[in-house]
């Protein structure tokens, strides 16, 4: 590690949960621009930077500042954290599971070289440092229904790996420094606004965007694949509740979090009350169904509801009727 400035430990030396300065790193991936929002309204603005290695449209510089981060240039990331007096770093970038397989020599640099410069920024600048972690950090000997927070760990991807990886550095450095590292195990999110990019759990967004274009969404797995999946407010919400959460209310450091499980045939049929005609066909590609074979079909959140009070908005009625809308509203 770079330099290690370890937390006093009385709270008041905490960083500021009221006013934080906030980078978003991997910011033009599926979630960054939606939390960047949320923060924004929370705490301005300006307090809230988004960061990327690529040019974001034009919309996204309007809403707020955006600057060029790149999580491989350790000297680019501390002249943004030093320059800008940040305190809470959420850390989004990083290659998804499929496309990680097709590229894990990538995915190897990315999620965990990257993970390193962020971890070693956090101890140097003492913030507040938020990483996701995934269904995916499970493996085909981890009990799948219900995964629970604690249990055999796994995977077989490198993005499942570096994930753990992830958990385990953070929390290492947590109990030896202090550092104040907060994880939170995604489910597949489902967002209208915003693509996913390689993932596994991606047909659960293009279902829709197909269902309303050409009323045909060829799946890329069985049609009773179950996974754990969440309204992108959902995850975005219980982000920003666990980064606001006081110290003294977490029990752990990385949790399960959850709102509903489906297979693409239920969503197919609760997207057949809105639009009777879609039809799905089923051609299983072997890297991605095998994937999804070895991930939890239901997650256990319990540890998250008691110990910060997480509580999802959206079941999968819900999460279909306002994807729907959505997308039709942006269409028009
Ligand atoms: C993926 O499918 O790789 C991600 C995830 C569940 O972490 N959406």
């Amino acid at each position: 590690p770079r330099q290690i400035n370890r937390w006093p430990s009385n709270e008041s030396s905490e960083p500021p949960t009221d006013s934080p300065r906030v980078l978003i790193t991997g910011g033009l991936g599926q979630l960054g621009v939606g939390l960047a929002q949320m923060l924004r309204q929370q705490y301005g603005k300006e307090n809230v930077i988004l960061s990327d290695i690529r040019r974001p449209p034009a919309e996204v510089y309007n809403m707020g500042p955006f600057v060029y981060a790149d999580v491989l240039d350790y000297k680019n990331l501390r002249e943004l954290v030093v320059n800008n007096r940040i305190t809470w770093l959420v850390h989004y970038s990083a290659l998804l599971s499929a496309v990680g397989e097709a590229n894990m020599a990538l995915a190897r640099t990315i999620n965990i070289t990257g993970l390193h410069n962020v971890l070693d920024l956090a101890l140097e600048n003492c913030l507040r440092l938020f990483v996701p972690s995934t269904i995916g950090a499970f493996g085909p000997s981890s009990p799948r229904d219900p995964a629970p927070d604690l249990c055999i760990q796994r995977p077989r991807t490198i993005y499942g790996v570096s994930k753990v990886h992830a958990e385990l550095m953070g929390e290492y450095l947590h109990h030896k420094y202090g550092l104040d590292f907060r994880c939170l195990r995604y489910p597949g999110v489902v967002s209208a606004h915003t693509k996913p990019g390689g993932g596994t759990t991606d047909y659960a967004v293009q279902i829709f965007h197909d269902a309303l274009s050409t009323g045909h969404h060829e799946c890329y797995l069985r049609s009773n694949t179950r996974l754990p999946m969440m309204h992108i407010s959902d995850c975005h919400r219980a982000t920003v509740e666990f980064m606001q959460a006081p110290e003294s209310r977490l029990s752990l450091r990385t949790y399960n979090i959850a709102a509903m499980s489906f297979t693409p045939e239920e969503v197919a049929e609760e997207i057949r009350k809105h639009l009777p005609h879609l039809r799905v066909t089923y051609n299983p590609d072997t890297i991605r169904q095998t994937i999804a074979d070895s991930w939890p079909v239901r997650f256990d959140d319990s540890n998250a509801r008691q110990d910060w009070g997480w509580k999802p908005a959206y079941g999968l009625s819900e999460m279909v009727t306002d994807m729907l809308a959505s997308i039709r509203e942006k269409r028009t």
